[in-house]
């Protein structure tokens, strides 16, 4: 039984080695990721700052459940003209670890 937690600690630092081999490999191999998008519907909650916004969001198929959360968006321009209490349609980008709102504008949204 002694040789179990050192069997399984030394699975614990296998994916870790193999993760930072391929990230490396990737890098100078490939293409970057690209972008995944996908289109929502919420309501603005609060504007951050001049590139964030919290929204409470619908559930956006294949990505998440409904939820109030904050966003980056891609360029501060797409949050003028929005305020507090606004419905909108906007679009998610996701590439790889970044997640932002490239698009986003003023739309009803529509409760099931
Ligand atoms: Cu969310």
């Amino acid at each position: 039984m002694k040789t179990l937690p050192l069997l399984l600690g030394l699975l614990a630092l296998l994916p870790a080695c193999g993760r930072g081999g391929s990230d490396a490999v990737e890098e100078s191999s490939s293409p970057p990721t690209s972008e995944i998008y996908y289109d929502a519907v919420g309501t603005i909650i609060t504007i951050i700052n001049e590139d964030h916004v919290k929204i409470e969001h619908d559930e956006i198929p294949g990505f998440m459940d409904a939820m109030t959360m904050n966003f980056e968006v891609k360029d501060p321009s797409l949050l003028h003209n929005l305020e507090p209490g606004m419905e909108v349609r906007f679009r998610v980008a996701v590439a790889d670890r970044d997640v932002h709102i490239d698009q986003i504008e003023r739309g009803e949204r529509t409760r099931k």
